[in-house]
């Protein structure tokens, strides 16, 4: 029975996994104390600058002696997801730098026994989700931890990502050690203190073994049956892929999702304006939504625990549209195409290479085209950045018997429409507002 059980939880959790489509990344850690900056110059490789810098543990470790972020407020964190539009939340527990931001009892190389601050946000932050009824997932560097002693890595190189400066004999280094000594026990405190966790969103397995996946899933699940694995934990043991600053080229049939930036970095950077534009990321939410996923979209609170004020037109434009058009979004499914183009311009998904930490290969140039979504007998048509008044949608030929209505999504209002054997004509299209990125509902029998 109890198998059945923990079977079903499992499952109700993909369903709503599925159904999400929307989540908020934070990326909050010593590094947003430093915001970027480090001995009077810019850091490299955003919240990866202890490696970048080669900081020593216990030079790096005095940044906490600052961090003090009195204007952490948990139920405003959760508030401004909620609006936005956003159902999960995954915080950064544990990012490379090996510092928990929680109350450890396993290290107490963490944010309450370390700093000015004194609080758990973590517990703050869950009880906020609960009461507003967000779901919470947890992000743990698994295969890096800077502080710890044996951690080797080999990305991209051998040592590639590990702590050389404190610990320079990688060949000393034992990752059982490290996974017995620190990532078990605080996997336990964090699926035991604070109440129902949606995903364990591990980073980086590095070079943990299949062996060690599969025991860490099993501690995961024999703690909370129902909490969802990202693909991360290594060695094909999680229950959904991420896409990371990127944008599929196609439908995926598998669970997923894509976790991006809102600007360049995962951590607070002071340096950083570089934000997209609005309706830049609802495109993106819009494509990802099309193909099957997940948009997991990062803000990384500054040092005094605060969302930063760029980051406000996107959490708005994303709270006005959804309010108009989360239909087209919530629990849909993928269509039997995820899109096409409104003119002959050739769509840019061309993805630039990966860089660490500080970089988003998102395309930001827009084109005039059409993604797909579908709920029942119900087919979206999410157009995105097209003036036309009337179009032909190329992807109903053949589709177009058994249409009952077309409405405009944002007012209800019908739309002159015409089946024909190239697919559905769209006539003269009057919208009442301005945001270039609108639905047509199309209904069938
Ligand atoms: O190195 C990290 C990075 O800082 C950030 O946490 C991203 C988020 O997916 N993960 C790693 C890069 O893949």
């Amino acid at each position: 029975m109890a198998s059945l059980t923990a079977h079903n939880a499992h499952e109700a959790a993909m369903a709503w996994f599925r159904e999400a489509k929307f989540g908020l990344f934070i990326h909050w850690g010593l590094y947003s104390q430093t915001a970027g900056e480090w001995k009077g110059h810019p850091v490299q490789g955003g919240e990866h600058f202890m490696l970048y810098e080669r900081i020593p543990l216990k030079e790096y470790a005095r940044i906490a002696d600052d961090f003090n972020p009195v204007g952490f407020d948990a139920k405003a964190w959760v508030k401004a997801a909620k609006r936005a539009g956003m159902k999960y939340i995954v915080y950064t527990t544990k990012h490379h730098d090996g510092f928990a931001m929680y109350r450890s009892a396993c290290s107490d190389y963490n944010i309450v026994k370390c700093t000015p601050f004194g609080r758990d946000p973590l517990k703050e932050l869950a009880e906020a989700c609960k009461e507003e009824g967000i779901r919470l997932g947890l992000y743990y560097s698994l295969g890096r931890d800077w502080e710890d002693p044996d951690v080797p890595t080999n990305w991209p190189v051998k040592a590639g990502r590990s702590n050389t400066w404190d610990y320079p004999d990688e060949d000393a280094k034992q990752l059982p050690r490290y996974l017995e000594r620190k990532v078990k026990p605080q996997l336990r405190e964090l699926l035991t203190n604070y109440g129902e966790i949606a995903i364990l969103w591990f980073d980086t397995f590095e070079m943990v073994n299949k062996q060690q996946s599969a025991e860490l899933r099993e501690l995961i699940h024999s703690l909370q049956p129902g909490c969802l694995i990202n693909n991360r934990i290594g060695n094909g043991m999680g229950d959904y892929v991420v896409m990371e600053q990127k944008l599929s080229t196609g439908i995926i049939k598998r669970p997923w999702e894509a976790c991006m930036t809102m600007g360049r970095n995962w951590g607070y950077n002071k340096f950083d304006t570089d934000y997209k534009k609005p309706d830049v990321m609802i495109r993106h939410l819009v494509d990802v939504v099309s193909k099957g996923g997940n948009l997991l979209l990062n803000i990384g609170p500054n040092q005094l625990g605060r969302f930063p004020e760029l980051t406000k037109p996107g959490l708005d434009a994303f709270h006005d549209w959804l309010k108009r058009n989360g239909e087209s979004i919530y629990a849909v499914s993928p269509w039997h195409v995820y899109g096409e183009a409104l003119t002959d311009a050739v769509e840019n998904v061309e993805q630039k290479a990966f860089h660490d930490a500080e970089y988003d290969g998102t395309p930001k140039e827009v084109v005039p085209d059409v993604r797909y979504t579908r709920k029942g007998n119900t087919v979206f048509a999410i157009v995105r950045h097209s003036a036309e008044k009337s179009f032909l949608l190329r992807s109903f030929a053949g589709k177009t018997e058994g249409i009952r209505e077309v409405t405009l999504l944002e007012n209800g209002k019908s739309v002159d429409w015409k089946a024909t054997e190239d697919g559905l004509r769209i006539e003269g299209i009057r919208r009442s507002h301005s945001f270039p990125i609108y639905v047509l509902k199309v209904e069938y029998l």
